[in-house]
């Protein structure tokens, strides 16, 4: 047994007493109640999940495993002449919630090049997909395809209960390993003549990631950077909670996480980082050559406003401030890229646009999210085929999500099973001011 997976055993085995103990002995108490706006306006605030792997706070934003993002970015051992930590140091901080020391991480990185094995029909689905297929569809269709390796399907009969995490790591770990080289194909295969670059197995998963795209450094690092930051943001968001839900079932990690790319699909959720691009495409072919200003920016976003449009990039069902994962690209952005021309204009929508979306009122958080500052980058490296930016986020997020499934079944969290009611119901507690 690896290091890391002798070490989450050990976590697991510590951990299972909280949750026997919270259930038999504090079962019944009450940490929530519910509202009818709660109830039709998408659960929003009910407490309802727990997870380990993250936190999100309205005003402070995400905690992985209790750091914050620059606590998390000092505290993980980089890769060699990096200014970011490696992806598979942050795999094992998710899973243990312990920093890893360097030979444990380069264990990780060892481990990941035997698991990185994509069976050849997986590519032959994605060649086999329409040209103009969303690169988010060919994503999900790979994952789903592969589900036929899937140790958890193959074994889950034979297990009893608590083992049932041992396959669920190993079908997380596979994925996670897989899923870099699933990205570059698909980008190559759509955008660059399926000119594909094989695998270089001395790299960790970043620079790997980097090279197979055909991007020089310091794309390494960016890659490095960008699957941490949208790894995870607790367990609510639809990705993660698509992946809890459909794991719920006993549904192996790739059906699972096939859903949470589905829903990661939607333009509310990780396909806004493809909408702000579009949206500043937009913009910029209506200046018809202007220079944009913070006039014709306001004009902009109110235009798309009264259209009855959402402004991409902003708000949040649970932040109440500039998103932490914004502040960590733009910083990166002004270090690496301050004089870009859409860094620039990014900047100047982060100038008006929390002001307009206030003056509109309906908001209830007028700040930016991470997919408002995301896409500036990737093009600055040359990635300008923005319908791709969801795959790199699909990359990320499968760290936190796959993590989370995996101590579900470690944990023994039930199928997920919420009570629904009546419109009629809901009519007659509102009548009688409460469900009495
Ligand atoms: N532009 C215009 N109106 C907005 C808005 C925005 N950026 N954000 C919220 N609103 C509107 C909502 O549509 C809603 O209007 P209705 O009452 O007419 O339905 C009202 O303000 C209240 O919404 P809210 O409570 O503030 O926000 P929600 O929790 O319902 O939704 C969303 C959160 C992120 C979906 C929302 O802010 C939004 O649509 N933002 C734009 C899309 C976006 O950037 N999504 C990515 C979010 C981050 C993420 O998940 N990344 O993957």
């Amino acid at each position: 047994m690896s290091r890391l997976k002798s070490r989450l055993l050990e976590k697991i085995q510590e951990h299972r007493p909280r949750t026997t103990a919270l259930i038999k002995e504090h079962g019944k108490v009450i940490i929530d109640d519910v509202s009818i706006d709660q109830c039709i306006g998408g659960a929003r605030d009910v407490r309802t999940l727990v997870t380990d792997i993250s936190y999100l706070d309205p005003i402070e934003g995400i905690r992985f495993r209790g750091l914050n993002i620059p606590e998390t970015f000092a505290a993980l051992p980089k890769a060699p002449g990096s200014e970011y930590p490696t992806v598979e140091s942050f795999w094992y901080f998710l899973l243990t919630g312990e920093i890893p020391t360097q030979a444990e991480v380069d264990e990780v990185v060892a481990e990941f090049k035997t698991r990185a094995k994509v069976p050849s029909y997986v590519y032959d689905v994605m060649k086999a997909m329409p040209k103009d297929s969303h690169p988010m569809a060919m994503l999900s269709a790979a994952k789903l395809a592969m589900q036929k390796e899937s140790q958890f399907a193959a074994k889950y009969h034979d297990l009893k209960k608590n083992d049932y995490w041992d396959p669920m790591y190993e079908d997380a770990s596979n994925i996670v390993a897989c899923l870099p080289h699933i990205a570059a194909y698909i980008y190559r295969l759509k955008y660059k003549n399926g000119n594909i670059i094989a695998s270089n197995p001395s790299l960790d998963m970043g620079a790997n990631f980097a090279h197979m795209m055909g991007i020089a450094k310091p794309y390494d690092d960016v890659a490095r950077m960008y699957f941490i930051l949208h790894s995870d943001h607790e367990s609510g968001n639809v990705s993660a909670h698509a992946t809890h839900l459909v794991a719920s079932a006993l549904s192996d990690a790739y059906y699972s996480f096939s859903a949470g790319l589905n829903g990661l699909a939607g333009p509310l959720h990780g396909l806004a980082n493809q909408e702000v691009l579009d949206w500043i495409k937009e913009f910029k072919e209506k200046l018809g050559g202007a220079e944009p200003t913070e006039e014709n920016v306001k004009k902009a976003l109110w235009d798309t406003l009264n259209s009855g449009h959402v402004i991409p990039g902003y708000g949040h069902a649970v932040l109440r401030k500039t998103d932490p994962r914004y502040v960590a690209q733009m910083e990166f952005c002004l270090k690496h890229l301050p004089n870009d021309p859409l860094f620039k204009v990014v900047n100047m929508i982060y100038k008006v646009a929390p002001g307009v979306l206030t003056e509109h009122g309906k908001t209830k958080n007028p700040w930016p999210n991470v997919d408002a500052q995301s896409g500036v980058i990737q093009w600055y490296y040359g990635l300008v085929e923005y319908d791709f930016y969801t795959v790199l986020f699909g990359v990320g997020r499968a760290l936190g999500v796959l993590a989370n499934i995996t101590w579900d079944r470690a944990l023994g969290y039930a199928i997920e099973r919420p009570k629904s009611v009546t419109t009629a119901m809901l009519e007659e507690w509102a009548a009688k001011g409460g469900r009495k």
